[in-house]
């Protein structure tokens, strides 16, 4: 069916604030409703943001389920989310209501690239535990002992999912010395394996039984929910950590929480949980896990780019082309 370009204004409503400046040109562009206050909205508010909205701009923190999509007014045509995971929208809902859906991919890649290599430093190495120490004022002088960690340089990292952030992981670890190692569901380009000198299992088993740090760089889909689960994270060797910055949902929290407490595993780096922003407390007891606030892609520039990517998204849907950042269901 061709699309049309819309006459009036297009009502945008998003539901977070953004920076100054992708509010001020999203303003100037279209009938834009804002959230300065940046209250997470609760589902009353995303119900009647869907019901009056012509475009909703979310983001992670709001459940764009098929409840909320049921009750969206006539005019809704376009959820162009602010970020890349789309697992809070529900797609074939919006597909059967004939509601477009776009992110933004690519701009976010190398930040949460950085903030996954931080953690892989920062937990072998304990970083949080020695910043820790001297914030305390307990810290009495070098020893020869103390604050011991363990070496990056010549371990394997074993990293599931090679798409962007994977690769561009691949590509710092790779200056540290790690050897790289994946899984994923296609096997990459011959060129880009050989660029990396990666290793690709097959078997996510057999690679998470042989690695030092694993890293989730995949989506969170119906089928990576839980993909480390209690069974897998058992096949995890006792020196091994698991950094995570991409869902929470990818990892059977509770699962990886009693393996940390019961040292079956070195260690953990989290950047994302599967509650957020809740945090089981068992973690928030262990010394050696590393907790950030979801913050990877958490750059200034970065959420610019977000922004700008939203902006063209919305303008070229309204102009009556296919936005660049379209989310087909069949892309996870
Ligand atoms: C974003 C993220 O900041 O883009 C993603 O998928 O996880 C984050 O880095 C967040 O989604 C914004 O909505």
């Amino acid at each position: 069916m061709a699309k049309q370009k819309m006459k009036r204004k297009p009502l945008v409503i998003v539901t977070r604030k953004l920076p100054d400046v992708i509010e001020t040109r999203l303003m100037e562009l279209f009938e834009t409703r804002l959230n300065l206050d940046d209250k997470a909205m609760g589902q009353a508010d995303i119900v009647r943001a869907v019901q009056e909205a012509d475009v909703l701009v979310p983001t992670v923190t709001d459940k764009i389920d098929a409840g909320v999509l049921a009750q969206a007014g006539p005019n809704l045509k376009l959820i162009a989310s602010f970020g890349t995971g789309v697992d809070h929208i529900d797609l074939a809902t919006a597909r059967s209501r004939g509601i477009s859906v776009t992110n933004t991919p690519g701009v976010l890649t190398e930040d949460t690239a950085d903030m996954t290599m931080a953690l892989i430093l920062a937990v072998p190495r304990r970083l949080a535990e020695g910043t820790r120490l001297v914030r305390s004022g307990e810290w009495t002088g070098w020893s020869p002992t103390s604050m011991l960690g363990h070496r990056i340089w010549g371990k394997r990292l074993g990293i599931l999912g090679m798409g962007r952030i994977g690769t561009a992981v691949a590509r710092r670890a790779r200056g540290f010395g790690l050897s790289i190692h994946y899984h994923n569901r296609r096997r990459v380009h011959p060129d880009l394996e050989s660029e990396l000198e990666a290793t690709y299992w097959d078997s996510l088993d057999q690679m998470l039984a042989h690695m030092d740090i694993v890293s989730i760089n995949c989506p969170h889909t119906p089928a990576t929910f839980h993909l480390l689960s209690a069974r897998r994270l058992k096949l995890l060797r006792p020196q091994a950590y698991i950094v995570n910055t991409s869902r929470g949902e990818v990892i059977d929290e509770n699962a990886l929480a009693r393996a940390l407490e019961a040292e079956a595993i070195a260690g953990a780096g989290l950047d994302v949980y599967e509650h957020e922003p809740a945090i089981n407390p068992k973690l928030l007891k262990l010394d050696n896990v590393v907790l950030l606030p979801h913050m990877g892609s958490a750059t200034l520039e970065g959420r610019v780019d977000m922004g700008e990517k939203v902006i063209i998204n919305i303008k070229t849907f309204v102009d009556g082309h296919n936005p660049p950042d379209r989310v087909l269901e069949t892309m996870f």
